[in-house]
Parts: C-alpha cells; sequence; structure tokens
C-alpha cells in the first residue's frame, strides 16, 4: 500500500460540489496540499503520481447509512458484511468514510452502545467510519448523556417510529428532539407508521397474505408520508433540526420540501434502491425471489421514482445514502419464503450506491457532476458535522477518487465484494467506478487492485450540528 508521502493526481477534471475543472491534485501526509490547473511539480518531486486524464477526480463518497455487522434480535441474523467486507466493498465502490450505527440495548446505556461498537469496528474496517447511536430505550439516564455525547463526537441519534422492541413513541421522540436541540445533536429518523404497520401485517397474516410479496402491501405510501410529518411536526415543535431517513415516497418529499419552505431545520436522504427499482420487484409470480428486495420502506409505483429524482435535482432531499442492510439470500432471505415477517429486511448497496447516481443521474442528464459530488459527500459531511471530509481543498483530508466516466461495469453478484450471494442490481450496466480510491493520501484500490491493511479506518472527528448550516 501507498505510505504517506506525497501523491499528485495529475491532468484530470475536478468536480467538487460546487465547480468543475481541469487541475492537478497534490497530496501531502494525507491531506490535500494544493490543487491547480497546472501545479508546476516535478514528478521527481514526489512520491508516486496518477495521471486522470480523461477521468474525473472526485471527493470519496461518505455513506452515512450502513448496517455492518448489524444484528435484527427479533430474527436472530445479522448482516452478512462485517466491517472488513462491507468496507472493502465500499472503498470498490468510491466509499472513503462510512456513518453506520451503535444499538442501545434495552436497559442500557448509550454509552455502552458505542463503547461496545469501538471493538467491532476498530480490527477491520478499511475506510474511516462513525456511527450514529440506536436510541431504543429513552430515560432520564439516556437523555442525560447526550450533552457529553454530542460534544465528544457523537452528534447524530437515529430512531425507528417502528420496528419491534427498538421502536419509540412519540412521547418520547418530542424528549429526544428537546434534549437534541439543545446540545447540538440531530435525530435521525426512521418514518413509518407503527399502529398502521402492525395492523396491515396482522390483516394481511389473517388472509392468507403470507408471501413475500405482501410485504410491499402491508407499508404502503400512506404510512410514510404520515410518520414523516408527523416527525416533522414533532421537530418544529421542538425548536430541533431533523434528518428523514430513506425517503421513498412523493407524499414524504413534500412533507419535506414543504417544511424547509417553511423554515424547519429538516433535511432528507433517500437510497439508490428507490431511484432505480419500483414495485413491480414484488411480483408474486416470482415467489421466494422477492425475499430479495424486501426493505423498509419498500420500493414504490414509478410515479415516486420520479419525484424522488425531481427531489434530488431541486434541492428538497439533500443526500443519497445506501441503507446498506446485506442478507445472504440463501438462509437468511429464505427463512421467510412462506411468511413475509420473517424475512430480514435490507439491500446491499454500499458499492453500487455512487455508480447507480453516477449512471442514472449524470450520465442520464438528471443531475450536474456538481450536484452528483454534493448528494454523495459534501452534503453528508455538513449534515453529520465532518468537518474534514467531503471537499477538494487544501487542508481536507485527502479523501478522493478517481473516475473514468465512460468505464462501464455488468452488475452481478461476483463482481461485486460484499459477502452475499445476490445483487438486487443483476443486469444493470453501471459507470462511476473509481479506479483509484485515495483514503487520507493511502491509495487503498490501485487500478482495480485492493491495497488496504484491514483496520487502517479510523473514527472521524464529527462536531456539534448547527441546523443553520443544514444542507
Ligand atoms: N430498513 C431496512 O430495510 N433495513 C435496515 C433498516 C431499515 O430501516
Ligand atoms: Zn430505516
Ligand atoms: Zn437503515
Amino acid at each position: 500500500m501507498e505510505d504517506k508521502g506525497s501523491l499528485l493526481i495529475r491532468g484530470g477534471t475536478v468536480v467538487t460540489a460546487t465547480a468543475r475543472l481541469r487541475a492537478d491534485v497534490l497530496v501531502r501526509s494525507g491531506r490535500i496540499d494544493a490543487v491547480g490547473p497546472d501545479l508546476g511539480i516535478d514528478e521527481a518531486d514526489v512520491d508516486r503520481v496518477i495521471d486522470a486524464a480523461g477521468c474525473w477526480v472526485m471527493p470519496g463518497g461518505i455513506d452515512t447509512h450502513t448496517h455492518l455487522a448489524h444484528p435484527i434480535g427479533r430474527l436472530g441474523v445479522t448482516t452478512a458484511d462485517d466491517f472488513y467486507t462491507g468496507t472493502v466493498a465500499g472503498a470498490f465502490g468510491g466509499v472513503t468514510t462510512i456513518i453506520d450505527f451503535g444499538l442501545q440495548e434495552q436497559g442500557g446505556t448509550l454509552t455502552d452502545a458505542r463503547d461496545h461498537r469501538f471493538g467491532v469496528i476498530d480490527p477491520d474496517a478499511i475506510i474511516d467510519f462513525g456511527f450514529h447511536l440506536i436510541v431504543t430505550d429513552v430515560n432520564e439516564g439516556v437523555l442525560a448523556e447526550m450533552g457529553d455525547l454530542i460534544r465528544s463526537g457523537f452528534p447524530s441519534f437515529k430512531v425507528y417510529m417502528t420496528y419491534g422492541d427498538k421502536k419509540i413513541g412519540d412521547d418520547d421522540l418530542i424528549l429526544l428532539l428537546e434534549v437534541a436541540g439543545e446540545h447540538g445533536g440531530l435525530i435521525y429518523a426512521h418514518c413509518e407508521n407503527d399502529c398502521a404497520v402492525t395492523h396491515l401485517i396482522e390483516r394481511h397474516l389473517a388472509e392468507g397474505k403470507t408471501g413475500p410479496a405482501y410485504h410491499a402491501t402491508s407499508r404502503p405510501p400512506a404510512v410514510e408520508a404520515e410518520a414523516t410529518n408527523r416527525a416533522i411536526m414533532l421537530a418544529e415543535l421542538a425548536g430541533a433540526p431533523i434528518c428523514i431517513a430513506h425517503v421513498t415516497s412523493s407524499g414524504a418529499a413534500r412533507h419535506v420540501a414543504d417544511a424547509r419552505a417553511r423554515g424547519v431545520a429538516v433535511a432528507a436522504e433517500t437510497c439508490p434502491q428507490y431511484l432505480v427499482l419500483d414495485s413491480s420487484v414484488y411480483d408474486p409470480g416470482a415467489g421466494c425471489e422477492v425475499a430479495k428486495f424486501v426493505c423498509s420502506p419498500p420500493m414504490r409505483e414509478h410515479s415516486h421514482v420520479d419525484a424522488l429524482w425531481d427531489a434530488l435535482a431541486d434541492g428538497s432531499i439533500q443526500q443519497v445514502s445506501s441503507d446498506h442492510a446485506p442478507f445472504r439470500y440463501e438462509g437468511q432471505k429464505t427463512g421467510g419464503c412462506d411468511n413475509f415477517t420473517q424475512i430480514p429486511n435490507g439491500l446491499p448497496g454500499i458499492e453500487t450506491r455512487l455508480p447507480i447516481v453516477f449512471t442514472e443521474g449524470v450520465a442520464s442528464g438528471r443531475l450536474t457532476p456538481e450536484r452528483f459530488v454534493e448528494l454523495t459527500a459534501t452534503a453528508p459531511a455538513r449534515l453529520f458535522g465532518l468537518t474534514e471530509k467531503g471537499r477538494i481543498e487544501p487542508g481536507a483530508d485527502a479523501d478522493l477518487i478517481v473516475v473514468d466516466p465512460e468505464r462501464e461495469v455488468e452488475i452481478t453478484a461476483d463482481v461485486l465484494h460484499s459477502d452475499v450471494d445476490y445483487s438486487p442490481y443483476e443486469g444493470m450496466r453501471l459507470k462511476g467506478f473509481p479506479t483509484w480510491t485515495i483514503s487520507r493520501g493511502d491509495v487503498i484500490i490501485d487500478n482495480g487492485v485492493l491495497t488496504a491493511e484491514r483496520g487502517r479506518g479510523r473514527q472521524v472527528e464529527r462536531i456539534p450540528i448547527d441546523p443553520a448550516n443544514l444542507p
């Protein structure tokens, strides 16, 4: 692997969230040292030169929503990627930072959730990482811990408005929002109406509608739109910022856009699966194969797909993350062939996130290259308090990808690096995979070859969130 010395990336098109220019990038000691049209550096004076002619040089992707080595207690399964395979897959897909999760046990503290997670991540991660703390049990102790956690680099807290024993109610959500708002924290909310989901699941099962395809009809768009609006309203009431996780529907996107228009500090993300797949994946005729596409919220009818692209282009959704929650089809997803409630929810996607947004967004003309960078790197950094990442400027961490915009890859599970036996995107032809991925100046994917040492990833610095500074 490249050691920390100097690296010159010569002659590429540097794309940032605000500009595109032909420039060299000089990296020294893991940070960006200089960027300019012709830095006039003698190749003999640097340790390594990458010839980026014909390529785009962009900030490494920041994926703020991954579930690696994540236990789903109710079903007794854990996501199929650990922090090695998951971050390797990320690096091949141009990701240089992830923000994963630390789960509070019932009766446990958030500090324990944090400390437990370090031991799981540190030995394995090859890219930099942070994690959100998932609050499942709100009590006086938890509310008292939050200020110190926020000030010590853990400013974001995930909440589930549904999902069995992980769910919190509105009463607890208000308390969390108030405390987060007071100390510079950010609540990151999975929004689905739990009463409606529970009722619809029971009704489906009572009517014998148990196959995987019924997962989607048990969680229709109104379930998401209602909870999204409620979460935003509670945040407005508490005077706290909020980020809405994985927006999938036009109704939810409209609530976000309306709230932003009236000045509420709300941000939102969507994910690639909702941008290129639609509800046709839930074809009852496909039998158990449908389980490969079971995630929550589910994919929607095609009109919602168009609405999400519009929301990305017009700024009402600010970031694209993967919600990478990989499960193997054989042995994990197939556990629910006869009962959709037993299918672990989630799709693999850390490696294909940038290529999907690049291909379907930039190459197809829906997004500018600058907007691509904003959605996949610069905005996520700003939203979650990552001060050193997501931009190509002197002083920033040298987290970079070099992409040949014409190179196309046909997707199969075999060409990807996640520890799963399928891809939801089999057969798609995607551009936007990096030829080189650089993390803090180390070339970790070198012309398509993994060169990173296991465990080289570091915890990222994160600062409290200023609601006035949301993307
Ligand atoms: N949704 C999923 O489908 N998987 C992981 C968690 C989530 O919210
Ligand atoms: Zn979620
Ligand atoms: Zn998730």
